[in-house]
């Protein structure tokens, strides 16, 4: 568990600017940028801040920076009017998880299949 940037961590380096990146809102803790290989015709990512390697850690670190990222995708699914969408919080490899600081997936705007792939 941490919560400081981490010097290897791509998203660290997105929050710091050093990285670019297709931003859609920004907050005092969070960054929404649009993912660079869309799964569904609106797909943006939410992270902290604060450089957390999953949801759960993140949780135990700074729950009130989980709760700001979960408000902000709202506030992306509400930007992009979707009445439909999914929050995914791929945690481990084994799920699908590739970059280790917590994102959170905003997925909307097609029709959506359970339980998913
Ligand atoms: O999701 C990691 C996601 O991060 C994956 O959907 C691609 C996306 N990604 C990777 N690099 C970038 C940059 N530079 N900009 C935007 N999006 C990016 P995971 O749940 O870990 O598989």
């Amino acid at each position: 568990m941490t919560g400081e940037p981490q010097d290897d961590c791509l998203f660290c380096k997105i929050v710091a600017g050093k990285v670019p990146a297709t931003v859609v809102r920004e907050t005092e803790t969070t960054v929404a940028f649009r993912d660079i290989n869309p799964q569904a015709p609106t797909h943006v990512l939410v992270i902290p801040k604060v450089h957390y390697r999953d949801a759960a850690s993140l949780a135990a670190g700074d729950p009130a920076a989980l709760a700001d990222v979960v408000r902000e995708a709202g506030e992306v699914a509400a930007d992009e009017k979707l009445d439909s969408y999914r929050i995914v919080l791929n945690t481990g490899s084994g799920a699908g998880q590739t970059v280790w600081h917590v994102h959170a997936h905003v997925l909307g705007g097609r029709g959506m299949q359970w339980p998913p792939g």
